[in-house]
């Protein structure tokens, strides 16, 4: 800040990303403690499984007085997480079953102090041999639930009648969320029993509910409060509140505010990824390239507790068939228990999975069939009108038109060529392309959660306070709703404030999550503001120039309404809808009644006119019958193409990606910068996870992949290649909040291209005679590897078991 500027003008068109992005916002860790706060630490499970827990606090203790140890013996309400099923306590109580399950809580003065302290817990009983693989599960009859099974169609006959039948397994890995800011709570008694935290999680209500659980407390005595997040990306949406409550249960011992932050290795260790998927497909289709039918079974790697596993296997359940129409098709989905850390809910839920299964089997069945790729995927994109095999009917279908839009821009056909060309001519280095189309629901996967409020207060200077339940976590949130709320009033942006997420504003929210961060609580808050607006307008009929304006003719408005502005419309008393509010003043018809927003809100709250408002939102139209299997679970969807290009240096052994382009269904985007950023960093994720990102554990179930220097995940050097993002043309969506469409998750999809790119350059080189004894035409089944991600050491032990295979 420079001496001279004052420090509203400094803050005043700066918003959170700018702060953000300069080091100027505050996250947890940073935030000023009350006196007396304590720190605490969690003890970890010292292996994958084990029972008959024995702790031996006692050099803990002597470390120094302030030490004090917790376990599941000082819970005084029920110890217990688990929603869907109790099968998750917060503290593990007599067995464990997975390594870093929390056994204990160190309390201590200060963070190194409670580190000390933790190591000297000491942690014994019997250990078990541990179930880590999902299929390895399955097959002890260790599932959670019944299995989700959908079935549409005659998938039999489509087998019988198909031409070619396909059939293949697919694995994929986990992956680490690694937000910059690791899970972290403050937790502060409050007069009367009160207890009030301040969580790094994505979901508030969630901690609210865990705390008030744990604690035995009725929710009303429990605040929660989010202010942003460094990233969460799924990772904060059900697994913060162990932190949380864990955090609350020492300041409810003590009588003290109580501070946990995980650091790096603790949070690596402890907290839950993206499931790992084990599954199989059978893809029948026709010689000129028709799918009839697909069957898929998806053994689920869920971890130790059930947790989001079912929410997330219902989402893999509505993605089978990726971007494509598939008459037939029969899914199932089993939930397989194993002894490591319980997976949770990452960016896209479920879907990545099922995407790299149905374009596994597209690949393989292209390979097969002798049919290009491209040709077999642009025949089945799904088309307008189609109805999915869960039985929603599909409308403003624009997977088509986002491949055509892509293919007018890069050619895909040429690019074949090109690419082809450039095989022929390098020995050493090979190219592949793949293009990745995208068709991505939107919607909570349980109905329920599609809803949200807001509360709106104007106040009398002009200026806008909104709170929602939405968390912002770098995605741009916050400001969209600003957009939403200071676009309803006519006002600048830099009058409204975007307030922290508590549950005393906003109640019964649902976490910031399956992308609906800004489809649920932009609208609820432009609802908000939309009442307070027509009681504005409703008292601006009182004021005389306002009547004399109105007595001239009323003329039509120029502006065409976007969606979710459909004021007036419906109104009864049709003077209403000749005024509005724009540029800041009073409009009739089309003319300014010389009345500026501050003035008319003075004359607003003389006249004694309620300035607050609470909105609230749910989504329309959803319906699913589970039994059946069918039913209306996304109010919509959203679509895009990417073709990415890579190359595989068959000497050096390294993929590299050379190019991606993206046409991106982004509806008519609220601010284009933001979901460009989304697009980016989801393609980075997706990418990350489809080449880099390599998860171990040990066969004893221990994480190896612990810090950044064995983890790798992309960094901007591997972003280093021409991206180029195009927004889908004639997008708008009356669906969603001014014509948008919500951007988070869909466009992670688009990393999985990078998988088969590669894949393709290393069949470039394996099939070039020069280099390599193989010919393809010699072996029964060509030479393909579904199995994510395709790190460099993979590709080139996939190499050299392909030359060893040689006429095989
Ligand atoms: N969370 C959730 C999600 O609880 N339900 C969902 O359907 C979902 N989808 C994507 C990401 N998070
Ligand atoms: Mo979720 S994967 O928290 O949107």
């Amino acid at each position: 800040m420079k001496a001279a500027e004052s420090y509203a003008d400094y803050y005043k068109d700066r918003p959170e990303s700018l702060l953000n992005l300069t080091g100027q916002t505050s996250y947890v860790d940073d935030l000023p403690l009350p006196e007396g706060t304590l720190f605490a630490v969690p003890v970890g499970a010292p292996s994958a499984r084990g029972r008959n827990l024995q702790l031996d606090a006692r050099e803990a203790l002597a470390l120094d007085p302030s030490v004090r140890i917790l376990t599941a013996r000082d819970i005084p309400g029920e110890n217990q997480l688990g929603y869907v099923l109790p099968d998750e306590p917060l503290i593990a109580d007599g067995e464990w079953s997975y390594k870093g399950e929390v056994v204990a809580l160190v309390l201590a003065r200060d963070r190194s102090t409670a580190r000390r302290a933790a190591r000297l817990v000491r942690i014994s009983g019997e250990e078990l041999p541990p179930v880590l693989d999902a299929r390895e599960a399955f097959a002890r009859g260790d599932i959670i639930m019944q299995p989700l099974h959908l079935e549409s169609g005659d998938v039999d006959r489509a087998f019988a009648e198909a031409d070619f039948v396909v059939t293949g397994s697919c694995e994929s890995d986990g992956q680490e969320h690694l937000y910059l800011e690791t899970q972290a709570a403050i937790a502060i008694p409050e007069d009367g029993g009160r207890m009030y935290c301040i969580s790094s999680t994505q979901g508030p209500t969630g901690v609210q509910k865990a705390i008030s659980r744990v604690l035995g407390i009725p929710m009303a005595q429990v605040e929660v409060e989010a202010r942003r997040l460094g990233g969460a990306f799924g990772g904060k949406e059900d697994q913060a509140a162990p932190w949380a409550t864990l955090a609350a249960l020492g300041a409810w011992y003590t009588g003290r505010p109580v501070k946990l932050v995980l650091n790096r290795a603790e949070d690596m260790v402890m907290t839950g990824k993206r499931h790992p998927y084990s599954s199989d497909f059978k893809i029948g289709l026709t010689k000129d390239g028709r799918i009839l039918g697909l069957e898929v079974t998806y053994y689920q790697n869920s971890g130790a507790c059930i947790d989001l596993s079912l929410a997330i296997l219902w989402r893999t359940m509505f993605h089978v068939s990726g971007a494509y129409y598939i008459p037939s098709v029969r899914a199932t989905g089993y939930m397989c228990r194993t002894n490591l850390v319980p997976f949770t809910a990452f960016r896209g839920f479920g879907a990545p999975q099922a995407f790299f299964v149905i374009e596994s089997a597209l690949h393989k069945a292209a390979a097969v069939s002798g049919i290009p790729l491209i040709d077999l995927q642009r025949k089945n994109l799904i088309s307008e009108g189609a109805t999915t095999y869960y039985g929603m009917q599909l409308q403003d279908v624009r997977a088509q038109r986002s491949w055509d839009q892509l293919d007018e821009r890069v050619h895909l056909h040429d690019l074949k060529d090109r690419i082809e060309a450039f095989n022929r001519t390098h020995r050493l280095v090979k190219r592949g392309f793949h293009v990745m189309p995208v068709c991505f629901g939107i919607s909570f996967t349980k109905i329920m959660m599609n809803q949200g409020g807001a509360l709106v207060h104007v106040y009398a200077d002009g200026s806008v306070s909104v709170a929602t339940g939405a968390v912002e976590m770098g995605q741009g949130v916050i400001r969209k709703i600003l957009v939403a709320v200071a676009q309803t009033f006519g006002i600048q942006d830099s009058r409204v404030r975007v307030e922290r997420t508590k549950t005393t504003t906003v109640a019964n929210t649902v976490p910031t999550a399956a992308s609906t961060g800004a489809d649920i609580n932009a609208m609820a808050a432009l609802l908000a503001s939309r009442e307070i607006k027509t009681r504005l307008l409703t008292f601006a009929l009182t004021l005389d120039p306002v009547k004399k304006a109105l007595q001239r003719a009323p003329q039509a408005t120029t502006d065409a309404p976007l969606t979710g502005e459909t004021e007036g419309a419906g109104s009864q008393n049709s003077d209403v809808s000749r005024l509005s509010l724009k540029e800041e003043a009073l409009y009739v018809d089309d003319y300014p009644v010389g009345l500026g927003w501050t003035a008319l809100l003075a004359k607003a709250l003389e006249a004694r006119v309620d300035l607050s408002a609470h909105g609230y939102y749910a989504s329309p139209g959803l319906h699913f019958d589970q039994s059946a299997g069918q039913g209306h679970p996304f109010v919509y969807h959203v679509y895009g193409t990417a073709v990415v290009q890579a190359e595989f240096d068959m000497l050096r052994g390294q993929s590299r990606i050379i190019q991606i382009d993206v046409v991106h269904d982004g509806g008519i985007p609220i601010d284009e910068r933001i979901d460009r950023g989304q697009i980016c960093g989801a393609l980075a994720q997706g990418l990350g996870w489809a080449l880099l990102e390599d998860l171990r554990f040990s066969e004893k179930g221990e994480l190896l992949s612990s810090t950044l220097s064995t983890y790798k995940v992309p960094d901007s050097h591997f972003m280093d290649f021409p991206l180029h993002i195009e927004f889908l043309k004639d997008a708008l969506n009356p669906l969603a909040v001014l014509g948008s469409k919500a951007v988070g998750e869909p466009p992670l999809m688009y990393g999985i291209g990078g998988y088969f790119a590669v894949l393709d350059a290393l069949r470039a080189g394996l099939s070039d005679k020069n280099n390599s004894p193989i010919n393809e035409s010699l072996v029964s089944e060509p030479a393909v590897l579904y199995d994510l991600p395709l790190t460099n050491d993979k590709a080139l032990l996939f190499l050299s078991r392909q030359r060893g295979r040689k006429g095989a």
